[in-house]
């Protein structure tokens, strides 16, 4: 055996012995893993919908991107009481949402914050990414640019019977500091390809009755997506100031980079930031990931984070490591 070959079966049969024991209780056999992707991880259960058409797209020859934004748009025009239209109003009545999508093959981004009124907010992010020079749009700009771009948008942002119907079940107008936010759910969406490749999304309508203007992890790249086509991508849910000030998804992904699992990676984000920060672990906080060699895993602050797999041989929701006895709420979505 030559040096190269036998450094490349070393190199394989210990990154397929490592799968193994690093996923006992939370992936499945060795054998599935060890096939080349497609892998799609979503957060919640109500990602598993999304995954499939995402694999779909895969299947009929689209590219990661392609499937990443199909698969959140499923969830946007859900009727999902925290991602699209649908979802959770601020405290001045009105939906405004946050979506950020990225490529791992150039490190490309694009997203949009506090937008109101667009009903794709994942596709105005990848327009941003695809025809603009910038990063991110926001508010005005960003509905604009939607609809100068032919995406659909709606008019009249007060969504009335929404809000009502929201504002009924609250005890005040608008969270102060201290407030945690009734439980709010995100799709974060990431993708290995059967080439490799990476590729992630999120979307969502944040935190019921923020102040207006707040905008949460989720287009922050970095905090609520990360994607590194080197090493491996990462999203996350829960309580996005939480998230944002550690730059959290990224911690995930670098956290992979120097050597750990999926589920290891996550789990050590979330130590450290408990380890730094007032409130320790009671920060509603949850992380999926995927590394380029097909390993996936998730954590929460609190105990049974469900989040979704698919790959061609199974679709199924599982269960994150939970770093406290803290048991997630499953969300008005589950
Ligand atoms: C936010 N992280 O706006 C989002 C919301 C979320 O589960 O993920 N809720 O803070």
């Amino acid at each position: 055996m030559s040096d190269q070959t036998r450094r490349d079966f070393l190199r394989h049969t210990t990154a397929a012995a490592a799968t193994f024991s690093a996923g006992c209780a939370t992936t499945p056999p060795a054998a599935r893993l060890t096939k080349r992707g497609p892998l799609i991880v979503s957060t919640w259960g109500f990602g598993k919908p999304a995954n499939e058409l995402a694999l779909k797209v895969l299947q009929d020859g689209d590219s990661a991107l392609d499937a990443v934004e199909q698969g959140v748009r499923l969830v946007e025009s859900s009727g999902n009481t925290s991602v699209g239209l649908s979802g959770k109003p601020n405290a001045a009545g009105v939906v405004q949402l946050d979506a950020c999508i990225m490529n791992g093959l150039g490190h490309q981004a694009g997203s949009v914050g506090g937008v109101e009124g667009v009903v794709h907010p994942i596709s105005a992010a990848r327009l941003v990414m695809e025809k603009t020079p910038h990063v991110m749009l926001v508010g005005a700009g960003a509905h604009w640019f939607a609809e100068q771009n032919g995406l659909e948008v709606r008019d009249g942002q007060v969504d009335k019977a929404n809000y009502r119907e929201w504002l009924a079940k609250q005890e005040k107008s608008s969270p102060v500091k201290g407030d945690k936010p009734e439980n709010h759910d995100t799709i974060a969406l990431i993708i290995l390809d059967a080439n490799g490749n990476l590729a992630g999304g999120c979307s969502t309508s944040g935190w019921g009755g923020k102040v207006p203007g707040r905008v949460g992890d989720s287009p922050i790249i970095g905090s609520g997506l990360y994607v590194d086509n080197e090493v491996g991508a990462a999203g996350a849910t829960g309580l996005g100031e939480n998230v944002m000030r550690y730059c959290a998804s990224y911690q995930v992904v670098e956290n992979m980079r120097h050597g750990m699992s999926p589920t290891e990676a996550c789990a050590e984000a979330i130590r450290r930031i408990a380890r730094t920060d007032p409130q320790g672990m009671n920060l509603a906080i949850n992380f999926i990931a995927i590394d380029k060699q097909g390993r996936f895993g998730a954590a929460g602050t609190q105990a049974n984070f469900p989040y979704s797999v698919t790959t061609p041989d199974f679709s199924e929701v599982r269960k994150g490591q939970g770093l406290s006895r803290a048991i997630q709420k499953e969300g008005g979505n589950e």
